[in-house]
C-alpha cells in the first residue's frame, strides 16, 4: 500500500501538509508544484488499497483525475478552501471543502486538529493573505506581537518562494522546501535555522531592486505602466513590484505587465492608493480578470489588446475622482501600515480564484 501526498507548493500547502504529518507521521510520495501549478492530481501513479492525501488545490482543475483515482479503487482525503462545483459522492471520498474567504487551507487542517499545531496555521494565513484570520488566531494563542511578525514574514517567504512558471523558476523545490520544514514542530526554530530563508528574503530583495531599474513607459498624470522582461525574476517579482510603486506614489494608479509564453501579458493593477478603487472594474472588462477594487489582475491579456487595456486604463483612472459613496474611506491606519510596511511583507497572493486574482493586504 502506498501513500501520497498532493499539496500546492505555496505557504497555505506545506503548511496544511506539515501540520497534517506532525499529526500522524507517514512516508509518502510528494506531488507538488509553483503556486500556478494546480492540476496536481493527474501526476499521481496510484493502485486500489493506496491513500491519497490532496491539500490546497481546487477540486475543479483536478476532478478528472480524482474520479479516476476514486473509480480505480484509492481512497482521497481532500482538504482546500477554493470554491469548486459539486463534490463527486463516492465511498472512498473523505472531503472537507470550504470556500469562507476568511479561510486557507492550512486553517481548515488546525481546525480538524483542535488548533494543536496552530503557529503553522498562523503562518499559512499570512502567506495566504488573510492577516485578519492569522491575528485572530494568534490572539487565541496570546502569542507576543514579535514573535506574530516573525510567523508573519515566514509565511510571506514561503509564500514568494512558489512564484515562478514552473518549479525550475523557484528558489527551492516545495517538496526539498517541505521537507526542511517538516523537520521543525517548531516555526521559531524552523526560522532561526533554515538558511534557505535567508537566501528567499536576499532574493526577493534583489528582484524588487532589478525591477525598479526599469523605468516606466505610458507615464500620464493619472498613471504608469511598467513592462517587465521575459524572465524568472519578472515572474517573481510583478505583483510585489506592483505593490511597492502602489506605496511609492499613491497618487497615480500603477500596472505591470509581463509577458507569457502565449503572446499574451499578465497584468497586474493597482489603484491609486489615494482613492483605492477602480482596478477590479478595469480588469474584470477581459475574460481572464478579476481582483479587488484595490488590486487586481488579468492572467492573459492577448497581445492584440494591449491598446484597449490601456484606452480601459485611462478610462477608468484619468480625471476628477472622488470616492463613490458606498465604498469605505480606508482608515488612517490602513494607510500608514502600507507606508511602513518591509519589501518583504508585501509579496502578492493569487488565492480567491487561484488563478486570475491578484490582490494584496498587509497588517
Ligand atoms: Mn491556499
Amino acid at each position: 500500500m502506498a501513500f501520497f501526498d498532493v499539496f500546492n507548493g505555496d505557504a497555505d500547502g506545506i503548511c496544511a501538509l506539515h501540520q497534517v504529518r506532525l499529526h500522524c507521521p507517514r512516508d509518502a510520495v510528494l506531488v507538488t508544484g509553483a503556486k500556478r501549478a494546480i492540476a496536481l492530481l493527474k501526476n499521481v501513479e496510484a493502485h486500489a488499497g493506496d491513500s491519497v492525501t490532496v491539500l490546497d488545490v481546487c477540486v475543479d482543475e483536478n476532478r478528472s483525475a480524482l474520479l479516476a483515482l476514486l473509480d480505480a479503487g484509492v481512497r482521497v482525503d481532500y482538504v482546500d478552501h477554493h470554491a469548486s462545483q459539486a463534490l463527486p459522492d463516492h465511498p472512498l471520498l473523505h472531503a472537507t471543502i470550504n470556500a469562507d474567504p476568511a479561510v486557507c487551507t492550512a486553517v481548515l487542517v488546525d481546525q480538524q486538529l483542535g488548533g494543536r499545531y496552530r503557529r503553522w496555521a498562523i503562518v499559512a494565513a499570512y502567506g495566504d493573505n488573510l492577516p485578519n484570520t492569522a491575528r485572530q488566531l494568534a490572539h487565541t494563542l496570546r502569542l507576543p506581537t514579535l514573535e506574530r511578525h516573525a510567523l508573519r514574514q515566514l509565511g510571506k517567504l514561503l509564500n514568494y518562494n512558489a512564484y515562478g512558471d514552473s518549479v525550475d523558476e523557484l528558489i527551492i523545490h516545495p517538496a526539498e522546501l517541505y521537507q526542511r520544514l517538516h523537520r521543525h514542530p517548531d516555526p521559531l526554530r524552523f526560522i532561526s535555522d533554515e538558511p534557505v530563508l535567508k537566501t528567499l528574503a536576499a532574493t526577493l530583495e534583489s528582484d524588487l531592486r532589478q525591477a525598479l531599474c526599469i523605468s516606466p513607459e505610458h507615464v500620464s498624470p493619472y498613471g504608469s505602466m511598467t513592462y517587465l522582461p521575459d524572465a524568472a525574476w519578472s515572474r517573481r517579482v510583478s505583483g510585489t513590484l506592483a505593490n511597492h510603486l502602489a506605496r511609492d506614489e499613491p497618487g497615480i494608479a500603477h500596472a505591470v505587465l509581463l509577458p507569457t509564453s502565449d503572446k499574451a501579458w499578465r497584468v497586474s493593477v493597482r489603484a491609486p492608493m489615494q482613492s483605492p478603487y477602480g482596478a477590479d472594474q478595469l480588469c474584470r472588462r477581459f475574460p481572464s480578470g478579476g481582483g479587488r477594487p484595490a488590486a487586481a489582475g488579468i492572467d492573459a491579456l492577448p497581445a492584440t489588446e494591449r491598446s484597449i487595456f490601456i484606452e480601459a486604463f485611462r478610462q477608468v483612472f484619468a480625471g476628477p475622482r472622488s470616492l463613490p459613496q458606498d465604498l469605505p474611506i480606508p482608515s488612517q491606519s490602513i494607510r500608514q501600515t502600507y507606508a511602513s510596511s518591509s519589501i518583504a511583507a508585501t509579496a502578492p497572493s493569487y488565492e480567491a480564484h487561484q488563478n486570475a486574482d491578484d490582490r494584496e493586504a498587509d497588517d
